[in-house]
């Protein structure tokens, strides 16, 4: 598959992850699974106590990897947990595990062979990764993931701010154009 062909695979849209009719959506947690602000208190209110109920079984998720729940009243049938890493100015391994949050969760959907899984911007709110950055680590590991399997077939990329939503359709267009 060219490169072309693989950001096919790719839709940029912006508003609210819990309200997305996907298969799965990504909830950019904390290592303890036990909900929080951002789009983590989100997807907790739009889910249900029963999610929080589930995360307490879980038992944590160390920043970088990833783990799956059900989805409950939210639109999407799993919840994909990555704790993503906090911004230390880049010296602390942030972008490797930044990117192990794209990879580890997207080898979660393909086993449940997904096929539309939604991704908000791990890491750049509460954070502080920078969101240039963050935007090249999630297009790069989601094609690299892509190229390989078949699942998930599409991947959405979701913008809560104009801000964001710009830096990922510049990137876009830069990879359609490379
Ligand atoms: N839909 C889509 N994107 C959203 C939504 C939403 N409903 N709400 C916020 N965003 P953040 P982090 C965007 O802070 O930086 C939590 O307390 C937001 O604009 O939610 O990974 C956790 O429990 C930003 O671009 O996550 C952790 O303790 C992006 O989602 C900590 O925050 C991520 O912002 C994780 O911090």
């Amino acid at each position: 598959m060219s490169n072309l062909d693989l950001i096919e695979r790719i839709e940029l849209i912006y508003g609210d992850i819990t309200k997305l009719e996907v298969e799965a959506v990504v909830n950019a947690a904390n290592s303890t699974l036990l909900g929080g602000g951002g789009v983590d208190g989100a997807i907790h209110r739009a889910a249900g106590p029963e999610l929080l109920k589930e995360c307490r079984t879980v038992g944590g998720c160390p920043t970088g990897e990833a783990r799956l729940t059900k989805g409950y009243n939210l639109p999407a049938k799993y919840v994909i947990h990555t704790a993503g890493p906090v911004w230390h100015g880049g010296n602390q391994r942030e972008e490797q595990l930044l990117a192990e949050c794209y990879r580890n969760s997207l080898q979660l959907a393909s086993a449940k062979a997904v096929k539309k899984i939604a991704f908000p911007a791990i890491s750049c709110g509460v954070y502080r990764f920078p969101l240039e950055r963050a935007v090249k680590i999630a297009f790069s590991e989601t094609l690299g993931f892509l190229k390989n399997n078949r699942y998930p077939e599409v991947v959405i990329f979701v913008s809560f701010g104009e801000k964001s939503y710009r830096y990922y359709q510049e990137e876009m267009q830069r990879l359609r154009l490379r």
